[in-house]
């Protein structure tokens, strides 16, 4: 028979106190079903697939009761250590409709699923935001203030780099399901959103790449760190209407790379996006520094 784990063990797997374990147990009867008084708690698989989703529930939002509930009454899979749900379909009473959830209910399942590295809940949070709300509204009410959450963190106590590692791609994967589906779009010639040369930061891209594909825009993402030569080959190949160029900080934000880019009929419009470039820009470059100013132009690029 298998051992079971421990309750520190487990608190430590799921990214949560040792004390919410027990208060979970207490309240709601999710806990190890083989404790006997006086002996020490072990979880077995089918506790832990339970408790993975109950984290998962209240991570995404859902209150803590109607997650026990569910979690409860999920057929567990012991061989693979899965319980097969929905949480849309369980929780929501037959309705498939996302939910729109305040703020700041996102935001803190965000930031405690990412700091359990929980990227399955951390994608399915994103995606659920983006279905309630649009992409416009999850990058500057939820994902901005994680991120700055995120980065102060990394920038006070130098730790927490995996988990900004985790959130990225999950925020990634939710915000390129998004511009991947294919859509009737509004502009013959594509927008094309690159990263400067040394830029890695890529995730303001992506979530403008996501912002105009909702729109119905045509889009190409390069993400990050593109180089000079592989930018000209992708505009000469695209012919777009605009080209945008991310960069974050003072290192990357060099202007020369705005610089000697092919010469098309008609000319795309060129943006200078994010805070790191260094003026003066080339004459004919358009500075944009925030997130619905850059979508605004180039929605009107499109449709003209
Ligand atoms: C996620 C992240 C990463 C990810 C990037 C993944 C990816 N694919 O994008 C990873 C882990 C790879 C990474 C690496 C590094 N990172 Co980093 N990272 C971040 C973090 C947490 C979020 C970045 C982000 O998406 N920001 C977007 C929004 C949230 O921030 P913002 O640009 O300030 O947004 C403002 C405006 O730009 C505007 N805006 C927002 N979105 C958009 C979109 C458009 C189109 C426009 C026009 C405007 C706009 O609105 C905001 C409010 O004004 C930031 C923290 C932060 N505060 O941003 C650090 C941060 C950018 N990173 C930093 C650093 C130092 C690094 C590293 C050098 C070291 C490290 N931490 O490991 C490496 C770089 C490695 C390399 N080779 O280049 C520093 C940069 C400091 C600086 N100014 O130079 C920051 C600020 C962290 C910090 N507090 O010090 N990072």
């Amino acid at each position: 028979m298998h051992p079971g784990i421990t309750v520190a063990a487990l608190a430590r797997r799921l990214g949560v106190a040792p004390a919410t374990l027990r208060t979970w147990d207490r309240r709601y009867g999710l806990g190890s079903s083989d404790h006997e008084a006086g002996s020490h708690r072990r979880y077995s698989e089918a506790d832990v697939a339970r408790l993975v989703l109950m984290r998962r529930l209240v991570n995404t939002g859902v209150p803590p009761g109607a997650a026990a509930r569910t979690a409860l009454a999920a057929p567990v899979d012991q061989d693979d250590r899965g319980v097969e749900v929905d949480a849309r379909t369980q929780i929501g009473a037959g309705s498939l409709a996302p939910i729109a959830r305040p703020a700041a209910v996102v935001v803190r399942g965000l930031t405690q699923a990412s700091r359990s590295l929980d990227a399955a809940t951390c994608s399915e949070i994103v995606c659920e935001s983006i279905d309630a709300r649009g992409v416009v509204w999850t990058w500057e009410h939820v994902l901005i203030p994680v991120m700055v959450e995120v980065g102060r963190l990394w920038e006070s106590t130098g730790r927490g780099v995996e988990v900004e590692h985790l959130l990225s791609e999950s925020v990634i994967a939710a915000l390129s399901a998004v511009s991947l589906v294919r859509r009737k779009v509004i502009n013959a010639r594509p927008v094309l959103l690159a990263c400067a040369e040394l830029e890695t930061h890529s995730l303001p891209l992506v979530a403008l790449g996501a912002a105009l594909a909702e729109k119905n825009v045509g889009v190409r993402v390069l993400g990050g760190r593109v180089p000079p030569s592989a930018l000209i080959s992708a505009i000469q190949r695209v012919g777009p209407s605009a080209v945008l160029l991310w960069s974050s900080s003072e290192r990357t934000g060099q202007p020369h790379l705005l610089e000697n880019l092919p010469d098309q009929r008609p000319a795309p419009l060129l943006l200078a996006a994010g805070p790191g470039w260094v003026d003066p820009v080339p004459t004919g470059v358009v500075r944009v520094t925030d997130f619905a100013g850059a979508l605004d132009r180039l929605v009107e690029v499109a449709r003209a």
